[in-house]
């Protein structure tokens, strides 16, 4: 059993998904509205946003890390995949503890990335050619070699003291909070200097911003107001919900810890008391002054808490991203260890039929299988294997944009890129996976158990460098990348699948304009059918008299599905295989899309 700090992120999840049935807000009784028009239109809930990781992307000086330049030389590429938004990780200066997501100077662009001129015109390509970019919002902790924090730290009555959270030793040691990547799990550092202990829920470099402060607050606001000046379409909300605090501390028990994940993350340690003030504050301050797109990282919102961050009516965000999906199938009490056997598809279908009726009549979703913080989607979701990995990305693929969600995509998932899986700890590069293998060292605990769960779900199995040919380190550097490229960048790369029509990128850009052209994929009714099926997720899609059927096999077999409806005159508009499955049956990790006419 590791230690609090490993698990709380995961179990969190798990325990919310097993009181879904008592909190869900659902409301499946409630007339579906069928006109597109009277669904609340917006270009973000018509949007495919494309998150890239700019330290992986395009290495323009060299140097071996992405850069703003290299995203720049790439426009056109992403330009060609018909994508709306691309939500770009942290670019602000940072000493990189946390790839980023330290920031240093709110204002500042980070010097491996490039400068602000670079910035700008990154923001001119990408909006002459119609798309739009959210940046990446950090504030529930900032570095801790920010200029607040240096200024903080330095005495008791310093201005900035109370931008941070401090916990006077003379009252005892503080009750245990985590710190997620530290090796000895605790969320508190001593400071000698003061004769105090600080707060960071992740490491000791990232200490947590103060948001009780008016002044903070201000602070933050006037900084998204900055971006906003300056063009930006948007915002991604680093573990808001982490934001608001009991800031008295109260000791949180083993027993709350170990049976009641869900309770213990909301009451003791997130969604404090505050959090929906500060979000309407937010909101009132800076987001409703712009024709902008919100979205949350919402670890540990639950499908009955999601409401209150994303109805229209309460003015905080757009939407939000829950962790239930991504955390199915884990281990309970180990870190990121996901069970054997594959996943369970009959959990994984109730988990999203759940999300999507929980904003069925209000709100807005959001669907995603991968980012920089998970492995690569065909691994964990799919089948990586020579035989079935392009086979099972497209499916996966075709499970995205056929959601009533906005589609999140991690780039290089359209090209099927697939985990590293390294064999030693020298190869990673992240401070979770360096931060956890320690722990477990430190504990006497099964390092070679360690490496082998980290092959599945490392979080840089998601960032080695992108794939795009099959020169020296796949054209993504002249120089010595980060972090080791996947050596599949032979075939699996951007020059290559662009020539070929049956590739999984050209699949993804088919599956994309058909999400465009269809209306119905964005807005319409939701049905789940054969429910039971073990094998296939079939659904239809339902708007204004138009229906199309998706046919999903999650199986590396022949599969079965039995929807009720005779698909013998429907019409295919697309299909992995190039080709109709036959009526009641799909081959291995088969996705179908069929046009339903009344009759059938
Ligand atoms: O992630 C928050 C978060 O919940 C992660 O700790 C997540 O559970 C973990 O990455 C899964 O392995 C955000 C960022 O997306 C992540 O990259 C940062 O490391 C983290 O916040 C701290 O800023």
């Amino acid at each position: 059993m590791y230690p609090f700090s490993f698990r709380l992120f995961y179990c969190a999840a798990a325990f919310t998904i097993s009181i879904l049935s008592c909190q869900s807000n659902a409301k499946p009784e409630m007339a579906e509205k069928s006109n597109a028009d009277s669904m609340n239109r917006k270009w973000w809930k018509e949007a495919v946003v494309y998150q890239v990781y700019p330290r992986s992307f395009k290495d323009a000086d060299g140097d071996g890390v992405g850069d703003l330049k290299g995203i720049i030389s790439k426009l056109d590429y992403l330009k060609s995949l018909g994508i709306d938004v691309i939500w770009l990780n942290p670019v602000f200066a940072s000493p990189n503890a946390d790839n980023g997501y330290d920031i240093s100077d709110y204002r500042t662009i980070m010097k491996d990335f490039g400068t602000m001129a670079d910035f700008d015109s990154l923001l001119n390509g990408l909006h002459q050619r119609n798309i739009k970019l959210v940046m990446d919002l950090v504030v529930n902790h900032s570095s801790d070699e920010h200029e607040w924090f240096k200024q903080s730290r330095s005495s008791r009555t310093n201005p900035y003291r109370d931008y941070y959270h401090w916990w006077n030793a003379e009252r005892g040691k503080p009750a245990f909070r985590p710190g997620a990547f530290e090796v000895d799990g605790s969320g508190w550092r001593f400071d000698s200097l003061t004769n105090a202990y600080y707060l960071h829920y992740f490491s000791y470099k990232q200490p947590d911003l103060n948001w009780e402060n008016p002044k903070l607050r201000e602070e933050i606001y006037a900084m998204m107001n900055f971006w906003f000046q300056k063009g930006i379409d948007g915002f991604r909300m680093d573990v808001i919900p982490f934001i608001a605090k009991d800031t008295t501390f109260p000791v949180i028990t083993q027993k709350v810890l170990d049976e009641q994940y869900g309770g213990g993350w909301d009451h003791y340690m997130a969604s404090g008391p505050h959090l929906h003030d500060y979000l309407k504050e937010m909101n009132n301050e800076v987001l409703n002054k712009y024709d902008c797109m919100s979205v949350a990282e919402g670890a540990g919102v639950t499908t009955g808490t999601a409401h209150d961050f994303v109805d229209e009516d309460r003015h905080e965000l757009n939407m939000l991203y829950h962790f239930e999906g991504v955390s199915l199938g884990f281990v309970p009490g180990k870190f990121k260890q996901v069970k054997p056997g594959g996943i369970n598809l009959v959990e994984f279908k109730n988990l999203y039929s759940k999300w999507d009726t929980v904003f069925a009549d209000k709100g807005w979703g959001t669907i995603y299988l991968g980012n920089h913080d998970q492995p690569r989607m065909v691994t964990r979701w799919g089948n990586d294997s020579p035989e079935w990995r392009e086979l099972s990305s497209k499916m996966l693929t075709t499970f995205l944009f056929t959601m009533r969600a906005t589609p999140y995509y991690f780039a290089g998932d359209e090209l099927g890129m697939n985990n590293i899986k390294f064999e030693k700890i020298e190869d990673y590069r992240d401070i979770e996976s360096i931060g956890m293998y320690n722990q477990i060292k430190n504990n006497g605990g099964d390092l070679k158990e360690f490496l082998n769960d980290q092959k599945i779900t490392a979080r840089d199995n998601a960032r080695t460098p992108f794939q795009w040919d099959n020169t020296t380190n796949a054209g993504f550097t002249t120089g010595i990348p980060w972090l080791k490229i996947n050596p599949n960048y032979t075939t699996v790369n951007v020059a290559v699948e662009e020539k070929d029509s049956t590739s999984c990128l050209n699949y993804f850009k088919q599956l994309l304009r058909l999400r465009k052209e269809n209306l119905v994929l964005t807005y319409g009714k939701y049905t789940l059918l054969d429910k039971d099926n073990p094998n296939v997720y079939a659904y239809s899609r339902e708007l204004d008299g138009k229906k199309l059927l998706i046919l999903l096999n999650f199986t590396a077999s022949p599969a079965s599905v039995n929807t009720g409806m005779d698909i013998s005159m429907a019409k295919l508009l697309i299909d992995n295989y190039g080709k109709a499955a036959s009526n009641n049956s799909l081959q291995p990790y088969e996705a179908a899309i069929y046009e339903i006419t009344s009759n059938e």
